[in-house]
């Protein structure tokens, strides 16, 4: 094995040199670099229409919300004629290679849905290195003091009145059923690193509380992320060690977080009439608990159109590469709340 790979690394290295020493590949190099001083005031000036391309990179690629977010943003560009370079990006390593690959495809900019906000200034300087644009969805950069990153474009929820419409259609629903507030505990799924998601959680209990819920019966379970399997991991122990309660009500920064919760207290015994879970986007997964047969404790979803956050925040990266408008410092859009009853309805309004 080892004389056969010393002998290729060897042959390599001869063709590499005969290769560079070789004077048409001299000369084609000097064209080359000729050509790209040539186009060097191309990447500065805006963008010519029809030479532009983006890059859309998202937290969690598998998730229904971002998934949906992405092809909106490529059918725009096919619609528009600009090309959209859809990635993936879990943790800083991923989003920087992400944007080194964007770079070398000639990207001018990207929309960013980033792992961790407290990146925001990493990803920036990234950007500008390759003298690319940065627009940011859903989840906003903060700087090292935890402030949001003012120059960096971003088009989000309005988390809080989202949070207090989760807060509001559980109090309802508490009504509804005629249940005593003394018997019912809320389950929060926290995750206060993120702001967006502290935003959404703060407007629920608020509204919640409004409504004569009981502070006391409002129990806290840490999420490490914004995923299913964090939330039921961080639900477990919550349900277990507050067993006394008849019934429960459950949010979180949004539905996939919410299903955890759910799935949690199936596992731990409750009845699903005893539980209201109310999440946020309206996504696949949210209609897949829709279409089962017997309802569960997901009760519903305030959603907001991943449709409209994936087509706009690239339409504000395309308008502002090729006219030079910068978009607005921070857009916030609103949801509708979607249940078994109207969820097709609604799907088809939010056009999901
Ligand atoms: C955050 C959440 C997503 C979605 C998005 C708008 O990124 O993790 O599920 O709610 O905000």
């Amino acid at each position: 094995m080892l004389f056969p790979r010393t002998l290729r690394t060897f042959c390599t290295f001869c063709t590499f040199r005969t290769f560079q020493t070789f004077p048409i590949v001299r000369a084609l190099k000097v064209l080359a670099f000729g050509a790209s001083l040539a186009c060097l005031p191309l990447s500065s000036a805006h963008a010519a229409q029809d030479d532009v391309t983006i890059g859309f990179i998202v937290k969690k690629p598998e998730q229904a919300w971002f998934i949906n977010e992405q092809q909106a943003a490529t059918q725009l560009g096919e619609k528009k004629g600009f090309e959209v370079v859809t990635l993936s990006g879990v943790d800083g390593q991923e989003v920087l290679s992400a944007i080194d690959n964007l770079h070398s495809q000639g990207a001018q900019g990207f929309v960013i849905c980033p792992p961790d906000v407290r990146l925001g200034p990493v990803i920036k300087r990234r950007a500008e290195q390759y003298d690319m644009k940065v627009v940011t969805v859903d989840d906003r950069f903060l700087n090292a003091e935890g402030e949001p990153l003012q120059d960096i474009p971003h088009l989000g929820m309005s988390g809080y009145k989202i949070g207090q419409q989760v807060g509001n259609a559980l109090a309802e629903q508490i009504e509804a059923r005629g249940w005593n507030m003394d018997d019912v505990a809320a389950l929060r799924i926290t995750n206060y690193e993120l702001p967006t998601a502290k935003e959404r959680t703060d407007g629920a209990t608020d509204a919640l509380l409004n409504a004569g819920f009981k502070k006391d019966n409002i129990f806290d379970a840490p999420q490490q992320n914004t995923d299913t399997s964090s939330a039921f991991a961080a639900a477990s122990p919550v349900l277990s060690k507050r067993g006394g309660f008849k019934h429960w009500v459950i949010f979180a920064l949004n539905e996939e977080s919410v299903l955890g919760g759910v799935r949690a207290s199936e596992q731990y015994g409750l009845a699903s009439e005893d539980v209201i879970g109310v999440g946020i986007n309206g996504s696949g997964a949210a209609f897949a608990e829709f279409s089962r047969e017997n309802p569960t404790g997901f009760f519903g979803t305030v959603a907001v159109s991943s449709t409209m956050h994936g087509r706009d925040s690239a339409q504000n990266l395309y308008n502002w590469i090729t006219s030079g408008e910068k978009p607005q410092a921070n857009t916030q859009t609103t949801g509708t709340l979607m249940t078994r009853d109207n969820w097709k309805q609604v799907r088809e309004e939010l056009d999901l």
